[in-house]
């Protein structure tokens, strides 16, 4: 008789598995959890003969990998509302930025604050994503650019995991854009990173990943290039901001270092597309931010679906181009701008969010031996995850197989 902890049953399962049709359904299916892993799953009628586990029949709701947010900004300083209004009064980005707003003035707001502001500020932000179902949570720096507030960040980030029970992964993007104080030094920045704090970083164990902005407004593809050669000598993966306001090459750069992912791609080029379908790297779609900037050119989603690159889908919650803290919503957005498919909106955010954490082994699909991260949903179909607009529908939360719903 199997010596499991806890038995779901009278369950409708989307395991999202790879390859598999319609969500991976499994119905009228029972699903095992031991030690805070999947033991077993599969139709009820196939149950072993003999178990007597505690079961708890989750009444014909349907179970789905918790959802993975796989591109936040979620620990920052502030926010940028006022420049929100500004804008829709018709000031431009330029002038809002000329007169010292934009990203910069989160970077100030972030660095005013202490770990303990930032933390507070943060962690309704990582707890309203855990009520929608997130399980796993990757968070940036970027608002530092310094090696104490970049630090500071990342340990705040860390702090939220351990407060909220969400698995946080954290990503160093300290070349998220230039500070002022290397206004005119752009290479040596990048020298203070890779000397400097990256060694930190790495020291401590504060990232599981480096990231950076390769843009025309940011960090040039060899400047990335050297941060992302100094990533692997210290055994981290990377990930990069690539192509969102123009092609600069970004997704062939990611692909070249086998990046975890490549995020925004809305002027990816086919050559890009190419390059990413030869590596590892996932495409992550940002439709917050792609809606918040009023773009109008969207990434090549035919090109990458037809050349079999992974896509995943992601809220980049951040205050000044995607203020948005609802991974649902980002589905909901990822099928009526970038029209993928409600499944293809789910796997996005679950299998192939978790390719683009480089946690695939152990999450974001329901299998055997993988973690019982769980979402439990009042939903007659998977479909109307990115259907419904602001509906919760969310029954349970199970992380590590425990109920975050006591
Ligand atoms: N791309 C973005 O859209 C954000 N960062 C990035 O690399 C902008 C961040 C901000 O405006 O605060
Ligand atoms: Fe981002």
């Amino acid at each position: 008789m199997p010596d499991w902890d806890l038995l779901l049953t009278d369950a409708r399962i989307a395991t999202m598995r790879a390859g598999a049709p319609d969500y991976g359904e499994i119905n009228d299916g029972a699903l095992a959890i031991t030690d805070g892993s999947i033991a077993w799953l599969g139709p009820a009628t196939e149950l072993p003969k003999g178990t007597a586990v505690e079961s708890n029949s989750v009444a014909g709701r349907w179970l789905t990998p918790a959802l993975i947010d796989c591109h936040t900004h979620l620990v920052f300083g502030g926010d940028r509302a006022a420049e929100f209004e500004q804008r829709l009064r018709g000031a431009s980005y330029e002038e809002i930025a000329r007169a010292g707003g934009g990203i910069m003035s989160t970077v100030r707001a972030t660095r005013a604050a202490s770990a303990d502001e930032l933390y507070a500020a943060a962690l309704p932000r990582i707890n309203a994503l855990a009520a929608e179902g997130v399980a796993t949570v990757e968070i940036k720096s970027g608002y530092g650019l310094d090696i104490e507030n970049e630090l500071k960040m990342l340990i705040v980030a860390r702090r939220l995991g351990e407060a909220s029970g969400v698995n946080v992964r954290t990503t160093l993007l300290a070349a998220h854009t230039v500070p002022p104080e290397f206004d005119n030094a752009v290479d040596d920045y990048i020298d203070l990173v890779c000397d400097e704090l990256l060694p930190q970083v790495v020291e401590h164990g504060l990232a599981d990943a480096v990231d950076a902005y390769c843009e025309s407004i940011a960090f040039s593809a060899p400047q990335v290039a050297k941060l992302f050669h100094k990533a692997a000598d210290l055994g981290l993966p990377v990930k990069l901001h690539a192509d969102q306001l123009s092609d600069g090459g970004g997704a062939e750069l990611a692909a070249f270092f086998n990046a975890l992912s490549a995020d925004h791609l809305e002027y990816t080029s086919a050559a890009g597309v190419r390059a990413m379908a030869k590596s590892r790297a996932v495409a992550v779609l940002l439709p917050g931010a792609f809606l918040t900037l009023g773009e109008t050119r969207v990434p090549p989603i035919a090109e990458l679906r037809e050349a079999g690159v992974p896509v995943a889908v992601a809220t980049d919650c951040n205050p000044g181009t995607s203020p948005i803290c609802s991974l649902r919503n980002a589905m909901m957005l990822a099928s009526r701008l970038f029209r993928l498919t409600p499944e293809e909106c789910l796997a996005g955010t679950t299998r192939e969010a978790a390719r683009a954490l480089g946690v695939f082994a152990d999450r974001g699909t329901l299998e055997v031996g993988k973690r019982a991260d769980i979402a439990v949903w009042d939903i007659s179909h998977p479909r109307e995850l990115a259907y419904w607009i602001g509906t919760p529908q969310l029954a349970d939360l199970l992380i590590g197989g425990h109920t975050t719903r006591p």
